[in-house]
């Protein structure tokens, strides 16, 4: 794509025609001050802007693009697909291919459904846990974003809770009423709201490794918690893995912590960049939807070519060079690390051992400047919070010093270097991403962090 426009130029006509100049909240950097910038092409690891300007993406397109942009097998998929057609409202192959590959990787789908966008994915579950269990109670936790769903934009995260008023307008306290917000990594407080609420409450949905407050992980057993005591009390447990599926295992974070929800949510990598949502899990409780069953769920898009034969190269090439999955054991699940040593394709291994350099040197850059920074990472996930108190939930990542962080981030992309625009996002690597990229970001947060 080639364009003479420069950023400022092409932001103050967007001003003009689309609210706000974007088509997403976060992408504004209303969060961190200034303007966007324009992305002209986007390879691998890296961006280029209208203005010349090549940048190491962090951002990823909010995690799709776990291979790099443009991966030369996606793209080449996507191109053939097209020329047999964009779209046809008739199954075709691909769904079924996509399905296939889904139920191998995360086993605890025995059925999936397609859609368009993580949005959907989690309405959909909502409504699919709510008729199966006749209930109509949901918990969610304060700081997980599900989508822009209304009876989930209380205490959302990412956007929602950028813009400092967690709720949004045009959401009727009636439709709210049936969710329950708590405090991600609190027990007690779940178990008080199943004694508050007997035989009501569907389901719980949860992000497994909460990115949209930045990037907090469940506490030991916690998750084993979850599984635990919705069981106990005839609700279903839904992972909302739209942004950890494909990303921290091939089976998401329930491969990664060894746990087996009833419902789990998925989008971003499965689409290869292109729209693509998805919700599966037990057959008994998806056989409910139509045609089958009573609960409805559509989309004229929905298992299109174009997204499934993007996602489809996406999850094969992920796929390559998998050491077979030999027996956990129970340390290795509760520690969070789980397969036997990788084989040097393997996706995976590749992630953690960038993931590990980048932990270890934001961590030393932070020392030497003397700034006080808590360093989350899962795997290819992390955030970097503002703070020398540990982050565990949404209210300790709001003591994050949100100043700091605005000129941390412009000062980072002056440096080349471009991440979430917003404290409460997280950051991503790819198997794109070099040890030169690391090597460059930590030595450009040294420089940085001093100058704070
Ligand atoms: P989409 O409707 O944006 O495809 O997915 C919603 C969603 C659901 N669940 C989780 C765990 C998610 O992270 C998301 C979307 N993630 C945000 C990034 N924090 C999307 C970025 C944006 O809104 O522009």
């Amino acid at each position: 794509m080639t364009s003479r426009a420069t950023s400022k130029a092409l932001f103050s006509e967007a001003l003009k025609y689309i609210p706000g100049g974007v088509n997403s909240p976060v992408r504004s950097f209303r969060a961190v001050g200034g303007q966007p910038f324009f992305v002209n092409r986007a390879k691998g690891a890296h961006v280029w802007d209208v203005d010349g300007n090549e940048l190491i993406d962090y951002v990823l397109t909010w995690g799709p693009a776990i291979l790099g942009h443009a991966h030369p097998k996606i793209i080449a998929a996507v191109k053939a697909a097209a020329n047999h057609g964009t779209s046809f409202g008739i199954p075709n192959p691909f769904e079924v291919t996509m399905a296939k590959l889904i139920c191998a990787l995360v086993p605890s789908v025995q059925k999936v459904r397609l859609c368009n966008s993580g949005t959907e994915a989690c309405m959909s579950a909502i409504r699919l846990a709510r008729g199966f269990t006749k209930r109509d109670k949901i918990i969610k936790f304060d700081g997980c974003y599900h989508g822009h769903v209304d009876s989930l934009l209380v205490k959302a995260g990412s956007g929602a809770l950028t813009f400092g008023h967690p709720d949004s307008a045009g959401v009727p306290a009636a439709f709210t009423q049936h969710t329950i917000v708590l405090p991600f990594n609190d027990a007690d407080a779940v178990k008080a709201a199943f004694a508050a609420n007997k035989n009501q409450i569907a389901g719980i949905i949860v992000e497994p490794v909460p990115g949209n407050a930045g990037l907090y992980l469940p506490q030991p057993g916690y998750l084993e918690f979850l599984s635990e005591v919705t069981r106990a009390n005839g609700a279903l447990l839904i992972f909302d893995e739209v942004m950890t599926g494909f990303r921290l295992a091939p089976g998401g974070a329930q491969e990664r912590f060894g746990i087996t929800p009833d419902l789990t949510t998925l989008g971003k990598i499965i689409g290869g960049g292109l729209p693509v949502g998805a919700f599966g899990g037990r057959a008994d409780i998806m056989d409910l939807l139509a045609p089958l069953g009573p609960v409805y769920q559509a989309g004229t898009l929905s298992g299109n070519p174009l997204a499934l034969a993007a996602g489809i190269a996406a999850l094969e090439l992920l796929s390559e060079g998998r050491a077979p999955q030999a027996p956990e054991k129970k340390s290795e699940i509760k520690s969070g690390r789980r397969g036997p040593p990788p084989s040097e394709k393997d996706a995976y291994a590749r992630l953690e051992t960038l993931g590990g350099q980048l932990e270890a040197g934001m961590k030393e850059a932070a020392k030497s400047a003397d700034v006080p920074v808590t360093f989350n990472r899962c795997g290819s996930m992390f955030c970097a919070y503002f703070t020398s108190q540990p982050v565990w939930n949404l209210a300790d990542a709001m003591k994050s010093d949100r100043e700091r962080f605005k000129k941390y981030f412009h000062g980072m992309l002056a440096e080349g270097i471009y991440l979430a625009p917003s404290q409460f996002e997280a950051g991503f690597i790819s198997t794109a991403h070099t040890a030169a990229d690391m090597e460059k970001t930590v030595s450009a947060a040294t420089k940085v962090l001093r100058g704070l």
